[in-house]
């Protein structure tokens, strides 16, 4: 009964503020259960599908389990080029669970390009295909760990070929494997060359307006990934997306705080609560019109 309420609240709030919450990419991996090797990875809003890379993904039937292991040979999941730097502001979210703390610098996402950089920095599949060195030039990340310690996370931004700094932001939440998390990371332009970024975690406000030197237009984001790193010698993560979602907003904390009540499989998202509202207006105009 208090849980109904409290949710509707939530879903009201962010109901109110539809206009400006817009939910753009939506991942859900609802998919049957079983072999998850090559598999689309269907985003139900914006269509920008993408597929599963390497060896050893499984559908759980509501999400994507990912082995864990070498960044030349096991599972991650590849989404389009330019999800994210086309836009002035973003925030990514999504419910994960760290199945096993065994691979160190393991990514939650990282979004950017390899050496040699740019959209030749693109690496195409598991190993590196572009022949160029390993490190990750143009990235925007969230780690689920930091070397091996998993109790921290690291999200980071850097934009070597515009010269301008590593920006670098710990959190220090306690994982546990096998148990779910909720994380919202946000990237909002500042509207003079540099940015600021956000992240919470289960609710938890972690990273509280970190500065950046550069945009999300500075980015080369051209190696969109779950669970893999730009930096290719990273371990690939041991872990299970139940839902990922990109938003063309950075998210307010009140906005993070619904959504995360409201969890990974709600069906009334931002601008869905404004679309519904619009339908059910849309179908009693309607009705007064018949009569
Ligand atoms: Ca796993
Ligand atoms: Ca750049
Ligand atoms: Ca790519
Ligand atoms: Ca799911």
């Amino acid at each position: 009964m208090t849980k109904k309420f409290v949710l509707s609240a939530g879903l009201l709030a962010m109901g109110s503020m539809g206009s400006q919450a817009a939910l753009i990419h939506r991942y859900s991996f609802n998919d049957a259960a079983g072999d998850a090797s090559g598999a689309q990875l269907t985003d139900s809003v914006g269509g920008a599908h993408g597929v599963v890379q390497g060896a050893g993904a499984v559908f759980t039937g509501s999400g994507l389990d990912l082995p864990g292991g070498a960044s030349d040979s096991a599972a991650y999941g590849d989404l389009p080029n330019n999800l994210i730097s086309v836009h002035d502001a973003v925030t990514v979210e999504g419910w994960v669970t760290v199945d096993a703390t065994s691979n160190g610098w393991a990514r939650v996402f990282d979004f950017g390009s390899t050496e040699p950089g740019g959209v030749g920095g693109e690496v195409t599949g598991p190993g590196n295909t572009n022949g160029g060195g390993t490190a990750g030039m143009d990235y925007f990340f969230l780690s689920a760990t930091v070397g091996n310690d998993y109790n921290t996370q690291r999200m980071e931004v850097r934009n070597v070929d515009g010269g301008t700094n590593i920006h670098t932001y710990d959190s220090t939440a306690t994982t546990t494997a096998g148990v779910q998390y909720h994380f919202a990371a946000t990237w909002a332009n500042d509207g003079d060359g540099t940015s600021t970024i956000n992240l919470w975690r289960d609710g938890v406000h972690q990273v509280i307006d970190g500065g950046v030197d550069s945009t999300l237009g500075d980015l080369n984001d051209v190696n969109n990934w779950l669970g893999r790193s730009t930096w290719l010698n990273d371990g690939n993560l041991d872990g299970t997306f139940d839902e990922f979602r990109i938003y063309n907003t950075a998210l307010t904390g009140d906005q993070v705080a619904a959504s995360y009540a409201a969890g990974a499989d709600a069906a009334a998202i931002p601008e869905a609560s404004s679309a519904l509202l619009g339908l059910v207006g849309l179908m009693m105009g309607l009705g007064f019109r018949r009569r």
